[in-house]
């Protein structure tokens, strides 16, 4: 049981615009994640393309980068037990439409190119993207709260 499993989310430009930073932190901060890194960045391009490297050749590639590159976002570094997928559980189906409500895209998105946030899908993703944004940059320090949250 690994509590220290770290996940990458970020509150893309229509999230920032349609001031959701607040209810977004207060999920992951409520469930009893840990906050281990925060920053709000204007990203590159390349930083963008790089990001999302694997999906370089779909249709909706140029209109992706486009929309992330609308307005600043807010990067996060999330960490706790199993924080990648239930990461993706609190975030939603990549569709909106099909994201349950109770998630965030379930709760606050419509359509799959302004879905509000993003997560890692996969440990090994998640290593990658938070040394691209981080430059593996993340607090170490104790959240005296775990005792509260997770089983002796
Ligand atoms: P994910 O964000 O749920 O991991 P991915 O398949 O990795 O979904 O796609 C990355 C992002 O690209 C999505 O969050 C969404 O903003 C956008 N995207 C994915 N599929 C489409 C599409 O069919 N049309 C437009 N944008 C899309
Ligand atoms: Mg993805």
């Amino acid at each position: 049981m690994s509590t220290t499993e770290q996940t990458y989310i970020m509150i893309k430009p229509d999230g920032v615009q349609r001031g959701l930073v607040g209810e977004i932190i207060a999920r992951f901060e409520k469930r009893g994640f840990k906050l281990a890194a925060l920053k709000m960045e204007t990203p590159s391009k390349e930083l963008l393309e790089k990001h999302y490297g694997d999906l370089a050749d779909k249709p909706f590639f140029p209109k992706l980068v486009k929309y992330m590159l609308s307005g600043p976002v807010i990067c996060m570094v999330w960490e706790g037990l199993d924080a990648v997928k239930t990461g993706r559980v609190m975030l939603g189906a990549t569709n909106p439409l099909a994201s349950n409500p109770g998630t965030i895209r379930g709760d606050y998105a419509l359509q799959v190119g302004m879905n509000v946030c993003h997560g890692s899908d996969s440990v090994e993703n998640a290593k990658k993207e938070i040394e691209l944004w981080f430059n593996n940059d993340v607090k170490q320090y104790k959240l005296d709260a775990a005792q509260w949250i997770y089983e002796a």
